[in-house]
């Protein structure tokens, strides 16, 4: 009998340390950040000793990720549902995931990780707003085994003096009187916070704290960070760290937009109110400085989070994600912000740590951030997800040129974006086309759709658009603003149930 019980024990514990060796998975989100980062060099005067050290000591670095739309709610709907704007209807911020009708049936990332065995959890900005909890922005609380509401989202002091009247074109504290969009929140200045009462510092110092824990289990853990996203105010001291008139001009051509037409031959597009805004009062540097000063802020954010890995009994058994949900423009055609399908806006950061690598190891295959869901899943040994969009590369975490078939697709409101380790095509819904030879012309500033010798190639990336686009639902938007809580919506709660998703 005592034998018995012994190798039941046994039995037991082989089992426990089995299930102990499965990977936990640190899923690192920064919004709005584009590829000015050491790692990527998108701009060569960023300062980001972090993200440096991060890649150095071991991972990978993708050169041409994409994001699956170009624009914060719909890119984060995408990672986490594992389906394209395209199949889900979710285009725009106005579009709540949880309406749509693949989403409903099927678990999202942490909820699959759940169902399988993992402790999920996770503070700040990882999925879009879904209603608010108590006051407090809820980023998907209701996808997570525990969820931590931080400070209320975007309440520095300093930058809520800032503030008062309008979000638009305020410098430093003085609004511009010449900036006419109201709805526009490009602003920027220091603040006299210090670090550690920033928002993010305190999404930080909650993860920094989590990986001391023992969960017993494997843990996904998600972290998300929401600087550098406008407005651009974080402590003065990261401002310091940039002198203004040492910031070199962002090269733009300037008739870049002349060679984009519709079949009449009519130019599309026009630089946009923020970039006039801009050039007019030769803000160019100081828009430059602010955001390069918003990137080393998070940067620094990232460091307590790698630096408590580290320490933690975790380093050597922990897969680690860190991405930007799309990328930026800083003048780059004739315009700021985000949401075009341009390569500016469509290559977010995305660098992935397995433990055992140690050093830099870039990849150039164009993966997509909807491919971060098959990937985890895979190097997780979870059961195969069925439905879902995205395609695994785990074989390239291992070969940075093992096999890629596929091209690196993104979809916004206004169209599709193909992108390949060759050629850029983008086609808009209205009809009108753009092919750039990123290779030959890797600022993308000559158009080549109208040349006939590109027409088989042309005719070959148009494969890749998805032909049927599934309506945005509208209407149940309106409906989730009504509830004031999440937990009162009942799409929200009682429909989730994890044994009922596939
Ligand atoms: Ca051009």
């Amino acid at each position: 009998m005592k034998n018995l019980i012994l190798s039941a024990l046994f039995f037991t514990s082989c089992l426990l340390v089995n299930a102990q060796k499965k990977p936990n998975v640190l899923f690192i989100a920064i919004d709005d950040l584009n590829d000015w980062i050491e790692p990527l060099g998108g701009n060569k005067q960023a300062i980001t000793p972090n993200m440096d050290k991060f890649t150095k000591k071991g991972a990978m670095v993708f050169n041409n990720a994409v994001c699956a739309a170009p624009i914060c709610g719909p890119s984060r709907s995408a990672i986490l549902s594992g389906f394209l704007p395209s199949t889900s209807g979710v285009y725009g911020n106005a579009h709540d995931m949880v309406y749509s009708d693949v989403v409903k049936k099927n678990a999202t990332l942490p909820e699959y990780f759940s169902k399988n065995g993992y402790y999920t959890l996770s503070n700040g900005k990882i999925f879009h707003k879904h209603g608010t909890k108590n006051g407090l922005t809820d980023f998907g609380a209701w996808a997570y085994d525990e969820f931590a509401r931080g400070r209320r989202y975007n309440n520095d002091k300093a930058r809520s003096k800032f503030l008062t009247s309008s979000k638009a074109g305020i410098i430093n504290g003085q609004k511009s009187p010449d900036f006419k969009d109201k709805r526009s929140k490009l602003s920027w200045g220091a603040t006299q916070d210090t670090f550690e009462e920033t928002v993010d510092y305190a999404v930080a110092d909650w993860a920094t704290k989590q990986l001391q824990r023992d969960f017993g289990q494997p843990f996904f853990m998600s972290v998300g960070f929401i600087k550098p996203h406008l407005p651009w105010f974080v402590p003065k001291e990261f401002f310091d760290m940039y002198d203004v008139n040492e910031i070199e001009d962002i090269i733009i051509k300037e008739d870049d937009l002349e060679d984009i037409t519709n079949a009449q031959g009519k130019q599309i597009f026009k630089p946009s109110d923020e970039y006039n805004w801009i050039k007019k009062h030769n803000l160019g540097k100081q828009a430059t400085r602010a955001y390069l000063a918003n990137i080393t802020f998070v940067d620094k954010c990232l460091g307590m989070v790698m630096d408590a890995l580290e320490k933690s009994g975790h380093a050597d058994n922990t897969i680690v994600m860190i991405w930007g949900d799309h990328g930026w423009h800083l003048g780059e055609k004739l315009r700021y912000l985000k949401n075009t399908l341009w390569a500016e806006a469509v290559k977010p950061p995305l660098m992935v740590r397995l433990p055992g690598m140690k050093k830099t190891i870039y990849c150039e295959k164009p993966v997509s951030l909807l491919d971060m869901y098959p990937t985890l899943v895979s190097l997780c040994d979870l059961p195969k997800k069925k439905n879902i969009e995205g395609h695994d590369f785990s074989a390239l975490l291992k070969n940075p040129k093992a096999k890629w078939e596929y091209p690196g697709v993104t979809v916004s409101t206004s169209g599709t974006s193909v992108l390949t380790e060759d050629f850029h095509y983008i086609q808009y819904t209205s009809g009108a086309i753009e092919l750039y030879d990123v290779k030959k012309d890797p600022r993308e500033w000559d158009n080549l759709a109208k040349d006939e010798s590109y027409e088989k190639i042309i005719s070959e990336l148009n494969k890749w658009v998805p032909k049927e686009r599934t309506k945005a639902k509208k209407e149940h938007y309106k409906k989730a603003k009504n509830y004031v809580d999440a937990d009162q919506d009942p799409t929200i709660k009682q429909h989730r149930k994890l044994s009922e998703l596939e």
